[in-house]
């Protein structure tokens, strides 16, 4: 009898520890730095670009796209009149630390409603809460914009043009501190920008704002999102070698995470 409810001990106490690795693994997995879209433009599969991050985050294509020769493989050229759509996904809500970039390669506005912008990325149907942007172009600069940071952050760290019809690399980063803007891999405009962002449940659009203004007339490649702040050399790691770092020392957690759950 003593015996048994020994062994009844043993076994409560080996639940109780699974249960709690459990725990501490999920919640490790949850709140993991992660990449959570990599667009390549490679290839498409009918009007979808697909997402090679773990979260298949993919891109339905709306009106005249094609694949050109980009500055990797190939690249996704927007008519001035064209966007792709990717469904809300918690993996694109970011909260408190973002990374955003794409190679683009702009042509002038094609006009049309909001043409002094050309959106590269946005996540939100406007201007609205959760709403993060990286503007390829935006009123003769560039722009990495967030409606829930202080209204006197929201445009003023304009960085330079990059519309001039060959391929720049821009970055966008944020640390719950400070807005830092890169332009083909050097620093081009830092601002102290302090706060939390609150997720929206709106798609995220690449090529425009909400599908019906701030169009790009340009091609696009190798379009990421980190739900972190990657550092410079990250950064210059990424803009030399797309394909490479999609793992990151921070990803590799999550990586293994998915393999694990594909199986
Ligand atoms: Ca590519
Ligand atoms: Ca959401």
């Amino acid at each position: 009898m003593k015996y048994l409810a020994l062994n009844d001990k043993i076994l409560t106490n080996i639940v109780i520890c699974v249960i709690l690795l459990t725990i501490t693994f999920t919640t490790k997995v949850c709140f993991a730095n992660d990449l959570v879209l990599h667009l390549s433009f490679d290839e498409l599969k009918g009007d979808v670009a697909e997402d090679l991050s773990e979260f298949g985050n993919d891109a339905t294509l709306k009106g005249k796209t094609k694949l050109v020769d980009g500055k990797y493989g190939k690249a996704l050229d927007f008519d001035g009149a064209s966007y792709g759509e990717i469904a809300d996904h918690n993996s694109l809500d970011i909260v408190d630390g973002i990374t955003v970039q794409f190679w683009a390669n702009l042509r002038p506005s094609a006009g049309g409603p909001g043409s002094d912008v050309q959106t590269g990325l946005e996540k939100g149907t406007g201007w609205k809460a959760g709403l993060y942007t990286l503007a390829a172009w935006y009123r003769g600069g560039s722009l990495l914009q967030f409606f829930d940071l202080p209204a006197d952050c929201r445009d003023l760290n304009i960085g330079g043009n990059i519309q001039d019809e060959t391929w720049h690399f821009l970055a966008g980063t944020w640390d719950g501190t400070t807005i830092k803007l890169y332009i083909d891999g050097k620093l081009d405009k830092e601002l102290e920008c302090k706060g939390k962002l609150i997720p929206n449940d709106d798609p995220l659009f690449i090529g425009a704002r909400g599908g019906n203004q701030r169009f790009v007339n340009g091609a696009l490649d190798e379009l990421k999102i980190y739900n972190y702040p990657l550092t410079e050399d990250e950064l210059i790691r990424d803009m030399d070698n797309p394909n490479a770092s999609d793992v990151l020392p921070q990803d590799k957690l999550t990586t293994t995470w998915a393999l694990l759950k594909s199986k």
